[in-house]
């Protein structure tokens, strides 16, 4: 993409409506506009990284085996009613009637709706074992909506819902969904501490949070050090092993429970949250299968919900400079920048052009500054919106073939050939193993 093409409306100064440095960065790097209280238009830099993250959430859910379907944003109340639930949010599910003066309402989530889809079509036992997902955008009408994205009215989620046969089925899915949500936000470049949670209006006995530690977050978590010494790689753990440390979160924890000097403490982002639901919404609603001899056999559910539209502003919180963002790789929105500090000057053009039509060709995303910016603006403009990667072409440079190349998160820079400079990024070579360096 050539940024003279492209629509990525940056801000300068602070916003003066943003209280944290995500919201401030989403506003300022020109990912979203706030169109009123809690919902957001995504512009384009802002869309390619909610939809990088939700790739990587299809991805990991797949390879679990689930299945991916899609339900309506509107929903008759009549199932609500159903399952009891009708009055259980109060005015945090927004109700309106159609022409029909038939009740809608706006889906903060999905349990009923996915339940009636099961009970409708599983025809046998046969049919149990199912864990079905979608990503759609849910609605809540939060009393307070804030920090951006992060705390939004309507917002993007993934839900997916499972049915087992039995406890002991449910309870697999439960630590399937637990060990799969581990391994999606460390592929987002997040550590996720999962602590004990209350399931809420949600339902079930048994719940856990996932959360990105940060000092913004808007819980209070409690955990057991080796959290901390797995995030810093000094331990390596399975994901049994991790179940069985303590981490609770607000007014679940209970002082006492593990010895002082092994308890941390620290407020947390909430990007995952997952529900072992039991009957309650299979048994309200009738969802049963027979089983093999006939016999009705109600199912046994769980639901697992990520906050998609959150992890934006998450990643953020938690990867970040004075200068802007810095995008782990695997959600950047470009994995590289290309800086042309003399727009006309047909060195600089060339070799700026080849670069860029090199990396396209090799299908590395590059975003080519080919305005005519300062170059100090265009620097800032770059750290600004994080790119992990930024080439530099200036006059000087280009009339010895030579480039500058960058790694946002260290800063570091060297300067080396364009050959050597696309060498690095196809093949994703350190640029500061200085071994490799030298060798050439
Ligand atoms: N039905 C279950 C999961 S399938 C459910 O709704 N769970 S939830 O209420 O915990 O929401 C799932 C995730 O959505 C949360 O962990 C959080 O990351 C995200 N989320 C919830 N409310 C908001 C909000 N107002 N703005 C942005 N993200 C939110």
């Amino acid at each position: 993409m050539r940024l003279s093409q492209f629509f990525l409306p940056l801000i300068k100064e602070n916003p003066s409506e943003a209280q944290i440095v995500s919201h401030r960065l989403m506003l300022r790097a020109g990912m979203v506009r706030q169109l009123t209280a809690g919902i957001y238009n995504w512009l384009p830099l802002g869309l390619m990284v909610l939809r990088n993250i939700e790739n990587i959430i299809r991805e990991e859910m797949n390879k679990s085996g689930a299945i991916e379907v899609l339900m309506p944003t509107l929903q008759p109340t009549e199932l609500w009613k159903e399952s009891g639930r009708y009055d259980a949010l109060g005015k945090e599910m927004l109700r309106f009637p159609d022409r029909a003066e038939r009740e809608l309402l706006y889906s903060p989530t999905c349990e009923e709706v996915i339940t009636d889809i099961v009970r409708t079509n599983f025809k046998s036992y046969r049919d149990a074992g199912k864990n079905l997902y979608q990503i759609q955008w849910k609605f809540r009408d939060e009393i307070r909506p804030r920090f951006g994205v992060m705390r939004g009215r309507e917002f993007l989620m993934k839900d997916s819902y499972s049915f087992d046969i039995d406890y002991e089925g449910a309870k697999k899915t439960y630590n399937l969904m637990y060990d799969t949500y581990l391994r999606m936000f460390s592929r987002m470049g997040l550590t996720a501490v999962p602590v004990r949670a209350d399931s809420g209006a949600i339902g079930g006995d048994l719940s856990h949070e996932f959360h990105v530690v940060a000092d913004t977050g808007e819980s209070a978590l409690y955990y057991d050090v080796a959290f901390d010494d797995i995030r810093d790689g000094k331990v390596k753990m399975t994901t049994e092993e991790m179940r069985q440390l303590y981490a609770a979160a607000d007014e679940q924890h209970k002082p006492g429970t593990i010895p002082k000097e092994r308890l941390r403490e620290a407020r947390g982002i909430e990007v995952g949250h997952i529900f072992y639901l039991g009957k309650k919404y299979s048994s309200a609603m009738n969802a049963t299968v027979p089983g093999t001899n006939g016999e009705n056999i109600t199912l046994d559910m769980g639901c697992y919900g990520v906050g998609v539209s959150r992890l934006v502003g998450a990643i953020i919180e938690a990867s970040h400079d004075d200068n802007g963002i810095i995008w782990p790789e695997s959600v950047a929105p470009f994995k590289v920048g290309i800086i042309n500090l003399r727009v006309g000057d047909a060195k600089c053009d060339e070799m700026c052009g080849k670069l860029y039509e090199m990396l396209q060709s090799k299908n590395v995303s590059v975003l080519y500054d080919d305005t005519n910016e300062r170059a100090g603006g265009k620097f800032a403009s770059m750290d600004l919106i994080g790119l992990p990667w930024q080439v530099t072409i200036g006059p000087k440079g280009a009339e010895k073939g030579m480039v500058e190349l960058k790694n946002r998160r260290t800063g570091e820079k060297v300067e080396v050939s364009v050959e050597m400079a696309l060498d690095n990024l196809l093949n994703n070579k350190v640029i500061y193993d200085k071994r490799f360096l030298t060798a050439t």
